[in-house]
């Protein structure tokens, strides 16, 4: 069956919101989200419009619970405490670290984690403490080995190269290239990709280039329309519009 190239545009949300999409509903759609620093409020599309965490709060939806549905949650850099609305507030990190909630182990949800630039540390509660990557590298957790959990991995942008914890080192993408990883293919893993922000394209690692977007882009890769792979989403600040294309 021909495969055929669809997009639409999506007004939501202003400049400064901080595009947050993710799963809430645990339809295995992405809904389009912002949050808006100003007020600490979140949007979520269809769904509901909430006040949780204050300017400055770094947004970290993910499933912390394990149900399959994205809980609402931010991590505070100043004290470094996470906010998980409706299940607990937990000191873990520091100011400065960047915040990488994702599912380590497999199965259970996902775990409260950060990445300490300064040292190349990951801190994964509960779980492990492991030194892996370098300052000035791009965390860039996903299952890209396990189909389900996710392994520690880095972007370099000095070099544009990948590194997999467990898994491959690659050079893949350029300095300045915001990594997109995502599960492009129909397989149960995902694939390396980079946005670049001077061109607007896509490149897909083993797949597709794909023009998409302008600079000054927030690029979001994510399975927002329930199709088998993953869809290339912009959010665009200065319209607060969202560019979503997708293959049917
Ligand atoms: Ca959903
Ligand atoms: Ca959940």
């Amino acid at each position: 069956m021909a495969t055929v190239t669809r997009t639409t545009t999506i007004a939501y949300g202003q400049n400064g919101d901080i595009p947050v999409a993710a799963d809430f509903t645990g339809d295995g759609r992405a809904e389009i989200a912002v949050f808006r620093p100003s007020t600490g409020t979140w949007y979520i599309r269809g769904v509901s419009v909430v006040r949780y965490g204050q300017n400055g709060d770094i947004p970290v939806p993910a499933d912390f619970t394990g149900d399959g549905r994205a809980e609402i949650a931010v991590f505070r850099p100043s004290t470094g405490t996470w906010y998980i609305r409706g299940v607990s507030v937990v000191r873990y990190g520091n100011p400065g670290d960047i915040p990488v909630p994702r599912d380590y182990v497999g199965g259970s949800g996902a775990q409260i984690a950060v990445f300490r630039p300064s040292t190349g540390t990951w801190y994964i509660r509960g779980v492990s403490v492991v030194r892996y990557g370098n300052p000035g590298d791009i965390p860039v957790p996903r299952n890209y080995v396990s189909s389900t959990a996710a392994e520690i991995a880095v972007f370099r942008p000095s070099t544009g190269t990948w590194y997999i914890r467990g898994g491959s080192t690659f050079p893949y993408g350029q300095n300045g290239d915001v990594p997109v990883p995502a599960r492009y293919t129909s397989t149960s893993v995902k694939t390396a990709a980079v946005w670049r922000p001077s061109n607007g394209t896509w490149y897909i690692r083993g797949g597709s280039t794909i023009s998409w977007g302008i600079r000054g882009d927030i690029p979001l890769a994510g399975n927002f329309l329930g199709t088998s792979v993953a869809d290339q989403v912009v959010f665009r600040p200065s319209n607060g519009t969202w560019y979503l294309r997708w293959q049917e």
